[in-house]
């Protein structure tokens, strides 16, 4: 099962660091544990848990009134209310994105991009993102590989996820201070929303995001590098590659000139590319929690006045 520091529970939930931590202390209503790294890991009942208190005060309760049932009543009220909503109705998350797969085929925009926007301005953005974009990704992606839909519907889903995530990731502040980061694909790989996930995160956590995407060529990888001088650049991978495929994309991104810049790789491909990269200098990263963490670190190392 998935968990989650705090700062995760904080955009999953859209309550504040500070809200979360004195809920915990004063009502002991969440039970993080410690994980490998030290800090406090929340599960994903907590994570429900504070999104459905969030809701009970939005209908008028007081927090110290659901604090005083206690964790386990708490929890028992909530399994039992998503029971009823899904008798009497479906869940909007389920709905909407039951609606988003039938608006797609046979394929009516207006009613996809309208259930696509009711989706987004229903819920904190990173809670769009994990349960209505890659959903919605997996489903399209996998409806073209089973040829029920043409490229097409697919590019046509896929772009308006792109504007969707753009449009936020705009929205983010940004920092003029922080690591230059390089994000790119490895040349032949379209698969794109791990690497938006990756400039998702380098944007909140103070980065100056350079994003290639897809498709992105070694060499002209390097020009770019060349001419932004980046603080490390960051690939996203997708793929199988056999022995010979993986020396020579090992190969062509070790030589790209780049001085004192590290490259970071992480995705699927690890499975085959992983134990090259690593022996060659090329770090390669398990999850995107490892990501955030070392994303922190090196925007403190380098500017230690960034909060
Ligand atoms: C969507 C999709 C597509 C879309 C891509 C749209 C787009 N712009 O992204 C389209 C339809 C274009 C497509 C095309 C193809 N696809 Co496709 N596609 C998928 C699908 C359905 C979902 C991929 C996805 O978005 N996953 C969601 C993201 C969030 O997951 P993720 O990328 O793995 O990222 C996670 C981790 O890997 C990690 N991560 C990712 N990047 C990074 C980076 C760092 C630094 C870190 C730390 C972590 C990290 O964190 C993420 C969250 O956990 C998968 C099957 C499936 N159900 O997974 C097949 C799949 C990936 N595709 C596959 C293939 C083969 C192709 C094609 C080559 C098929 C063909 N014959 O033409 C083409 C061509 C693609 C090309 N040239 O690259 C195969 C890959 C097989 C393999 N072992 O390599 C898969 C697995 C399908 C299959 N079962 O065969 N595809």
């Amino acid at each position: 099962m998935d968990t989650y520091k705090i700062d995760h529970v904080a955009r999953l939930t859209g309550l504040s660091k500070h809200v979360i931590r004195s809920w915990e202390r004063r009502y002991d209503l969440l039970q993080p544990v410690r994980g490998d790294n030290r800090y406090r890991m929340y599960s994903e009942e907590d994570v429900d848990l504070l999104i459905y208190i969030k809701r009970q005060l939005e209908n008028g309760f007081a927090i110290g009134e659901l604090a005083r049932l206690g964790r386990q009543n708490l929890i028992e009220r909530m399994r039992s209310s998503t029971v009823r909503a899904g008798e009497a109705e479906e869940p909007p998350l389920n709905r909407i994105n039951n609606n988003l797969v039938s608006s797609i085929n046979p394929l009516d925009k207006e009613r996809f991009i309208r259930i696509l926007n009711e989706g987004v301005s229903l819920l904190p953005f990173e809670q769009v993102f994990y349960k209505i974009f890659v959903p919605l990704q997996l489903k399209v992606g996998d409806m073209w590989h089973e040829g029920k839909i043409g490229v097409g519907v697919e590019h046509f889903v896929t772009n308006q996820i792109r504007q969707k995530f753009l449009a936020f990731l705009n929205q983010i502040p940004v920092s003029h201070q922080g690591p230059k980061v390089v994000i790119s694909c490895l040349p032949e790989d379209s698969h794109e929303l791990g690497a938006w996930m990756v400039a998702y995160l380098c944007s909140m956590n103070s980065c100056q995001v350079y994003y290639l995407g897809a498709k992105m060529p070694i060499k002209e990888l390097g020009a770019f590098c060349t001419l932004t001088r980046p603080s490390l650049v960051l690939l996203s991978c997708t793929g199988k590659f056999s022995k010979r495929e993986v020396k020579s994309i090992t190969e062509d991104y070790c030589n790209l000139v780049l001085p004192a810049c590290p490259i970071w790789a992480g995705g699927a491909a690890m499975e085959s590319l992983g134990k090259s990269f690593t022996q060659n200098g090329i770090e390669v990263l398990g999850s995107m929690h490892v990501l955030e963490d070392r994303l922190k670190r090196l925007s403190h190392f380098l500017n230690p006045t960034l909060k």
